[in-house]
């Protein structure tokens, strides 16, 4: 099939998932079209199955705010008549699904239908989405979709909880790629990050305020009172600064490392012995997933979709947002022994390996075989 996947170009985790699901479905010989502003941070290799297109929105001085949704509608429509592309899947309803949708009514004009899948990942709904200023364009964008998958089951009860949704919402979780992880970073070349008797802990996120960044920096503080330990965090975003600074009125920034944005998320999970999750909400938690999968442990809190994927005393704990105490005797408690954190590891693998994409992308395939075949009905 011709697909065309719109999503956000950078670390984010809608937009990781958005790349990783367009090179799989690559792989399995469909064409695939990446529509978005700057080329997907995860997207490495272009050819023959896997395209770019860029969209420009020109500067006009007349405009205070410079119109996304109506370049990326003009590409939509420009894209699928150049190259004939025979289904549209969005990430992240905003702007993505309202776009989208515009691009679908105008090659409809021409006699061209196209279904279009929204996929929504979290804060699209849960806090973006829902604001008053945009929920009727949401709510109507949304009930507009041909196909609406959410990406766990507590998402999905949130969007109908938030939204006057008209449409079934399928739940598609997100997922890893296995195969990708079993031989790469044999060794982990850990002692470049600590010493042999430390315990590495690592927090990855985009550092924003729902991701309760003092909190990761708290419990760290308690960790590293009772076991030898290094804090590694990665990314940016608007929270680092006060993280760092609560990393010196605590005394701890010799013990903390700050790495930035990162396109070795797996090479630094290869050395780490437990994550850190502490967010206010969160609709799947993919930075836990991609954990599990390197054989690291998770801490969490309890909320949206997180127990979903980290499975209490299995995987690693989950506990109230907010209880720092909590996490921090939880996770204690894993790191205090060898054998204990081995079997957390092996653990967080194993129940890690439940989202290997060779589960997800038959359901997706479904989905779009399933949309392609009535997008005569949906005209609306
Ligand atoms: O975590 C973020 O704030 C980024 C955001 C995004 O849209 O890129 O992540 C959301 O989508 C991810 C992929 O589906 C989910 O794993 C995250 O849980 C979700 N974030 C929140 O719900 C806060």
């Amino acid at each position: 099939m011709k697909i065309a996947i719109v999503c956000y170009p950078t670390f984010g985790g809608s937009g990781v998932v958005a790349t990783e699901l367009g090179i799989a479905l690559a792989g399995r010989g469909h064409e695939v079209h990446f529509i978005t502003y700057k080329q997907p941070v995860r997207l490495e290799l272009l050819g023959n199955n896997i395209h770019f297109h860029e969209v420009h929105v020109p500067e006009y001085p007349l405009f205070h705010y410079q119109p996304y949704e109506l370049a990326l509608s003009s590409k939509l429509v420009d894209t699928v008549k150049l190259y004939g592309i025979e289904l549209l899947h969005v990430h992240y309803a905003i702007p993505h699904a309202y776009a989208g949708y515009m691009a679908k009514k105008m090659l409809q004009e021409e006699g061209i239908f196209i279904p279009m899948i929204t996929t929504l990942h979290g804060t699209d709904i849960t806090l973006v989405g829902k604001h008053p200023f945009y929920k009727p364009a949401v709510n109507f964008s949304i009930n507009k979709s041909d196909v609406v998958t959410s990406v766990s089951e507590a998402l999905r009860q949130s969007t109908l909880q938030i939204f006057d949704i008209k449409k079934e919402i399928e739940v598609v979780p997100n997922f890893i790629d296995i195969s990708k992880y079993s031989q790469e970073y044999t060794d982990c070349q850990r002692s470049l990050m600590a010493n042999e008797d430390e315990r590495i802990i690592t927090h990855i996120s985009n550092f924003r305020k729902v991701k309760r960044i003092p909190d990761v920096i708290k419990v760290f503080f308690k960790i590293q009172k009772e076991i030898p330990s290094k804090l590694i965090m990665v990314g940016e975003g608007p929270e680092k600064e006060y993280a760092e600074q609560l990393c010196d009125e605590l005394k701890i920034k010799d013990k903390v490392l700050f790495l930035g944005n990162s396109t070795e998320i797996d090479r630094i999970l290869c050395f780490s012995d437990l994550f850190l999750l502490p967010s206010e909400s969160e609709s799947f938690g993919l930075a836990a997933l991609e954990a599990m999968i390197n054989k690291v442990a998770v801490v969490s809190s309890n909320v949206g979709g997180i127990p979903e994927v980290n499975k209490q005393g299995v995987s690693g704990y989950l506990t109230e947002v907010g209880d720092v105490a909590g996490m921090a005797a939880k996770a204690l408690e894993i790191l205090k022994d060898d054998a204990t954190l081995e079997k957390f590891k092996e653990n967080a693998y194993k129940t890690a390996t439940k989202f290997d994409i060779v589960h997800i992308l038959p359901l997706y395939e479904e989905i779009y075989e399933k949309a392609y075949k009535s997008r005569y009905k949906n005209t609306y």
